[in-house]
């Protein structure tokens, strides 16, 4: 048994099983071991951002951490930016990161550089394994710091010769930590607070947003709290059978009059909401002027236990308002726009389905027909680094292989990342890509006029557009084994999408937007 065995041996132990992977030289013993661990499954991603992407998805569906294998500080930082999404989903996820052999580090080779500086930004634990025999309790000591509360990516630093060096010794198993309940004072606090206030908000995120924390809080939007959720949220069902709190609006201005009057916020698995940017002379702060705040529930505390516990203390009813199912039922006509193609969702998606959303502009005309879809799951965009949800869906749909997957792109955020169709098709992977193809970096367009940086001319209006050349879709999705189709009219794209639902295996749809 080397170093990589004994690391294999204690991922598998702890039911850390899938491995997103871009090796090279010095991975080259684990890539080997992996003929020795068949529990394991490895993925190759052609892009380090895709294998953390990858992984960020398959933690937040799995609620347990695959691991990624890169190839030294070039491959971690090619991975970086979804690393930085994974962080701010608190997603588990343990990194193990090839470096050079520890006594040619010295030498200073090509490859050669500081990684744990690199990666300790993205990193709630960040270890190098200078022996084999270090091995295998550094990797369940990376395993438990990524689950937290809440949880994190991790990087497991792993040098050429502590994995190829013999070892012995048995896997070490990770005990989890469990999110402690938050103090009856917070609870009682925050119910005294909600006597006094007249109109109080509930401001809901990160685990809150689940299931079980949804059931929670819809008892308070009963008691006649208002309840919204953050922006962007990790994981969140929607649909039939959901509640469906109001949403953070985006725009810094737009939250602000929304929540006009609002003299309490109270949080729970979330933080005080701030402005996605600042624009001069615009709050930074998304709270009223005037309103109190208070902490129900931190991220790394129970919210959902503190939901009820808040729930109970105010007698508010058992149940709260759910989502009925309610499905358009005419086939939408005309130009296609994401308003017809969020009709087309709304009436095709399958329930259970995972939609991965980086649809940046187009996401708005989703996202309403779809509340009273069939009962499915969203995993959003937390920490602003688009180029997701491709990713996302390859390690959802490796997490999840019995429900269907829908990624939904913008044009400009697909190109990011577009080597995930590659493993979509080589791993046959239930999802269907959409392209919302508008050949524009449309939301930038938006935003320069917002941030008072003037009208675009040629030279600006250039940096905001992808239509010279345009991207074919269908040719790109092809060229890596993904059918494709290009839709231009509302009832073609209603037709390709139901096709898409009814049969497993990936596809894309190039969706041609105004
Ligand atoms: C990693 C990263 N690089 C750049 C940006 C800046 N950015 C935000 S939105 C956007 C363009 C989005 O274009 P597209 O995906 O086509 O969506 P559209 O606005 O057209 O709906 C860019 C470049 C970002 N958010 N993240
Ligand atoms: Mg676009």
């Amino acid at each position: 048994m080397n170093g990589a065995d004994a690391l294999l041996a204690t991922l598998v132990a702890n039911d850390v099983t899938a491995c997103f992977a871009n090796p090279g030289t010095s991975e080259m013993q684990f890539v080997a071991a992996l003929d020795r661990h068949p529990a394991m499954r490895p993925v190759l991603c052609l892009f380090e951002g895709v294998a953390t992407g990858a992984a960020d998805g398959y933690g937040r569906m799995a609620d347990r951490p695959a691991c990624t294998l890169l190839h030294h500080g070039p491959g971690y930082g090619n991975g970086a930016a979804n690393l930085h999404n994974a962080r701010r989903a608190y997603t588990p996820m343990v990194n193990v990161i090839g470096d050079h052999a520890t006594y040619h580090r010295q030498y200073d080779a090509p490859l050669n550089s500081d990684i744990a500086a690199l990666a300790a930004p993205n990193s709630l634990w960040v270890k190098s394994a200078e022996s084999p025999d270090a091995v295998a309790a550094l990797a369940a000591e990376a395993i438990i710091a990524s689950f937290g509360p809440p949880g994190g990516p991790v990087s497991l630093i792993l040098p050429a010769d502590s994995a190829w060096l013999e070892t012995s010794g048995e896997p070490v198993i990770a005990q989890r930590a469990i999110r402690p309940a938050p103090a009856g004072e917070a609870v009682e606090a925050a119910a005294r607070a909600i006597r006094a206030a007249v109109k109080p908000v509930l401001l809901i995120g990160g685990q809150a947003c689940r299931a079980e924390g949804l059931a929670q809080a819809a008892r308070l939007q009963a008691a006649g709290i208002r309840v919204m959720a953050d922006t962007f949220v990790s994981r969140q069902p929607r649909g039939a059978g959901s509640f469906a709190p109001a949403r953070m609006q985006y725009f810094a201005e737009m939250a602000l009059a929304d929540l006009d009057g609002t003299d309490l916020m109270i949080f729970a698995g979330t933080t005080r909401p701030v402005a996605f940017f600042a624009y001069p002379d615009r709050p930074s702060v998304l709270v009223p002027p005037g309103c109190r705040t208070l902490t129900l529930a931190d991220r790394a505390e129970d919210a959902v236990a503190a939901l009820g516990a808040l729930a109970d203390a105010l007698g508010a009813p058992r149940e709260g308002p759910n989502q009925p199912l309610l499905r358009p039922d005419r086939v939408p006509s005309g130009p296609l726009t994401p308003q017809t193609a969020g009709l087309s969702v709304a009436r095709n998606l399958p329930e259970g389905a995972i939609i991965c959303d980086d649809s940046v502009t187009s996401g708005g005309g989703i996202a309403g027909p779809t509340t009273t879809a069939a009962p499915h799951e969203v995993l959003g965009l937390t920490g602003g680094a688009i180029g997701i949800g491709l990713p996302l869906a390859v390690g959802a749909a490796v997490a999840a292989p019995d429900r269907k997957v829908v990624s939904l792109n913008g044009d400009g955020a697909a190109m990011y990342t577009l080597q995930a169709l590659w493993t979509l098709a080589r791993e046959a992977l239930d999802v269907t890509v959409v392209v919302f193809a508008n050949n524009s970096y449309r939301i930038l367009n938006i935003e320069m006029n917002r941030t008072g940086a003037g009208q675009p001319g040629s030279q600006a209006a250039g940096l905001l557009s992808l239509g010279d050349p345009a991207i074919s879709w269908v040719a790109l999705a092809t060229g890596m084994g993904v059918p494709a189709v290009r839709c231009e009219t509302a009832e073609e794209f209603d037709r390709a999408f139901a096709n898409a639902m009814a049969e497993p295996g990936p596809r894309l749809i190039e969706a041609a937007i105004p």
